[in-house]
């Protein structure tokens, strides 16, 4: 009974320990070096390579190290009687909020327009806006749409979100569905999108949604790259109908050298950190999965295949 660890990525140095630390006594095999693939009984992967997974005959579920599970349902190699469990933290959840507010406040405080000043060094004194004159909306309303969401709201910021289905979350406008979406833009000074890549959600921001904001929006991707039509950004930025942008991922990682976005003056480039998963605190989560598996209690967060997140 082992478990086969698999990411080009994540460091086995850091992760090992943390999972050895979480369930004592735990066989872990670090992949390519799987030793006997039939006693490999679950897997905690990032992006493993196509059919990997399907070479492991007694495999019982699939621990996603991350929360986004795209490349994942992608492979056609998945073996789909294995539960996948995707990445639910508290840890990821506060790094993705520390992200989301670092933009909305950078963007509130007109951040770039201080450094511009600073740079030329001009003292630009200007009238600061109430958090309430600003307006934002967040695309996905699962667990990192949320906690970005509540913390917005504590900060006085209007906050409206929008999912697949109908939500309630205390202090936030909830809109759901296509025909909920325009609800949503019409009112979106600063647009965060947290949806995860599914069929449904590739390629949503671009130039039909973007007419939908208000002249002027700001956006913030930390979804998936997949998620943005480029040209459509760059369009966007160059008529005005966007003021600018903060992307942390993108379609092709990293981002290629010379790629416009790097030296775009509207558009803030972070390499896809808005929140890293911590194995000191995501291990204990792998562990209770095997645990209740053990138990024969039904697996969390599993994700539903079909849906696609
Ligand atoms: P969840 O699964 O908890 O939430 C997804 C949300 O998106 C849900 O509210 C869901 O609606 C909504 N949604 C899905 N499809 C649609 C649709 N077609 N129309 C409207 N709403 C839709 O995901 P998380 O919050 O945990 O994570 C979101 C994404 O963030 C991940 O998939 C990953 O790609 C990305 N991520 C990025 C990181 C980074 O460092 N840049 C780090 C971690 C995650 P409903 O509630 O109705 O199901
Ligand atoms: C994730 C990510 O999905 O880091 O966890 O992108």
């Amino acid at each position: 009974m082992a478990l086969l660890f698999i990411s080009k990525i994540d460091d086995p140095g850091e992760w090992l320990p943390a999972l050895r630390a979480a369930r004592p006594g735990l066989d872990i095999r670090v992949w390519p070096n799987a030793g006997a693939v039939e006693e490999i009984r679950w897997a905690a992967a990032w992006n493993p390579p196509a059919g990997v997974l399907a070479r492991l005959p007694n495999l019982e579920a699939v621990f996603s190290l991350g929360a986004g599970v795209d490349t994942m349902i992608a492979d056609p190699g998945f073996p789909r009687h294995v539960p996948l469990v995707r990445l639910v933290d508290r840890l990821l959840t506060q790094g993705m909020t520390e992200y989301v507010l670092l933009q909305v406040l950078d963007r509130h405080r007109d951040g770039a327009l201080f450094r511009a000043a600073q740079a030329e060094g001009v003292w630009r004194k200007q009238s600061v806006r109430p958090a309430s004159s600003c307006r934002v909306g967040i695309l996905g309303l699962g667990v990192l749409g949320r906690a970005a969401g509540s913390a917005l709201m504590g900060l006085g910021f209007p906050v409206a979100g929008w999912s697949r289905g109908p939500k309630d979350v205390p202090g936030i406008t909830c809109h759901h569905g296509p025909e909920g979406l325009t609800a949503l833009l019409s009112r979106s000074d600063i647009l965060v999108c947290l949806l995860p890549l599914t069929a449904e959600t590739r390629g949503i921001l671009a130039r039909p949604l973007f007419d939908r904001l208000p002249r002027g929006a700001f956006l913030i991707n930390a979804a998936r790259g997949g998620h943005l039509v480029e040209a459509d950004l760059l369009a966007a930025l160059e008529d005005g109908r966007l003021a600018g942008a903060a992307l942390d991922v993108f379609p092709k990682e990293p981002l290629a050298a010379g790629h416009p976005f790097w030296t775009h003056p509207r558009i803030i480039v972070t390499p896809h950190v808005a929140s890293l998963t911590q194995p000191a605190s995501a291990a204990p989560r792998i562990a209770e999965g095997i645990d209740r598996l053990e138990r024969g209690l039904p697996l969390l967060d599993v994700v539903d295949r079909d849906r696609g997140y």
